[in-house]
């Protein structure tokens, strides 16, 4: 029995790297009638300082998102991941387990620790709590992204550390890896590095809520390189390719087709086709999430129904690890 996994961090707008790489993919896996859980990263969102009030603004606006991005409520478990306290308390059974050393040797660690003086000890832990979100539901798969790997290894260590110790209790996490490069949409002003939430450049990104005349004007603004004609070569030509790459996504073709339909134009004629591609993408999306947005109370309610139904999940396979490794049962 598959059960997929996921959780996505409120720390503001979407862009189209999450949407592709991430959103849609899980989309598209409920829409083949996956057992999806998708929670609303929170706790995680933490690491990093957050504005308590536009924190809770976040929530909601990420919740409108993923319900205009076709999430439904009703065949997935939507929830915000502080609401079951389980991913938390599962979380310090892990990290009794897990090692420093392991930790501070994880490649993601090392880079944001060394934008920071005083490392939070949650920037460390996050590891673990993803472990813990995932094994709370005994999830058996999760979508993520070539850098998401090594985290996903760190969960299959806790499994293993947790069966040797206390006996089976939770599959290993497989990772689900796209095969359409969308883990890895890069930035539009520097295209050696990934498109990113918290890129001080927001003409580096594109968002949902970005109107049609933004996302035109953004593309036009993308780096490309000096020569004119539209080709699909990711190592040598990484923003044009980019540029394919978003195309592909939005338009749903190959790099093949999308050069072949390219040939003749200059790399500043093809950018309209990208915009207008991606406008088609993004516009029903950013309407609909709009309409949620003005129904905070739906928005709420949709989180609480997620959260009873988690709670009852987790609650389950809580109390049996709780149980196994000594501790006194929940009350
Ligand atoms: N550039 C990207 N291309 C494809 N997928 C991406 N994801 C992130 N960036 C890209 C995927 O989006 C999901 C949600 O990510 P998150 O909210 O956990 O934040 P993140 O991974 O830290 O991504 P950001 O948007 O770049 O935020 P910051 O700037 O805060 O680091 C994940 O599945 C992620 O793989």
């Amino acid at each position: 029995e598959r059960r997929v996994v996921t959780g996505v961090q409120p720390t503001g707008a979407l862009h189209v790297g999450n949407y592709f790489g991430a959103v849609r993919r899980c989309v598209r896996l409920q829409d083949e009638g996956e057992d999806l859980t998708v929670f609303i990263a929170d706790l995680h969102s933490l690491t990093t300082k957050q504005d308590p009030q536009l924190l809770q603004e976040n929530i909601l606006d990420l919740t409108a998102y993923l319900l205009a991005s076709g999430l439904d409520p009703d065949r997935s478990i939507l929830f915000a991941q502080s609401a079951v306290p389980r991913h938390a308390e599962l979380c310090w059974l892990l990290a009794c387990l897990a090692t420093h050393a392991r930790l501070a040797h994880l490649p993601q660690y090392k880079e944001k620790s060394a934008e920071t003086k005083e490392v939070p000890l949650g920037l460390l832990l996050y590891p673990v709590l993803q472990a813990a979100d995932v094994l709370v539901y005994q999830g058996t798969h999760v979508p993520v992204g070539r850098d998401q790997l090594q985290h996903l290894q760190v969960a299959a260590q806790l499994v293993k550390t947790f069966h040797h110790r206390y006996g089976r209790m939770f599959p290993t996490p497989q990772p689900l890896l796209p095969d359409d490069g969308s883990d890895r949409i890069l930035s539009l002003r520097d295209p050696n590095k990934k498109m990113s939430k918290s890129d001080p450049d927001v003409k580096s990104r594109i968002l949902l809520s970005d109107t049609d005349d933004v996302i035109t004007k953004k593309i036009r603004k993308a780096v490309t390189d000096f020569t004119p004609q539209v080709t699909y070569e990711p190592t040598s030509r990484p923003g044009v390719s980019n540029l394919v790459a978003l195309h592909c996504l939005a338009a749903d073709k190959t790099p093949e087709e999308v050069v072949e339909e390219a040939d003749g134009f200059t790399t500043a004629q093809y950018k309209k086709e990208v915009s207008r591609a991606l406008c088609e993408t993004i516009a029903p999306i950013r309407s609909r999430a709009l309409q949620y947005r003005a129904r905070p109370a739906l928005l709420r309610d949709v989180l609480r129904h997620g959260a009873a139904r988690a709670r009852k999940r987790a609650d389950d396979v809580y109390e049996r690890a709780a149980a196994a490794v000594g501790i006194a049962p929940p009350a």
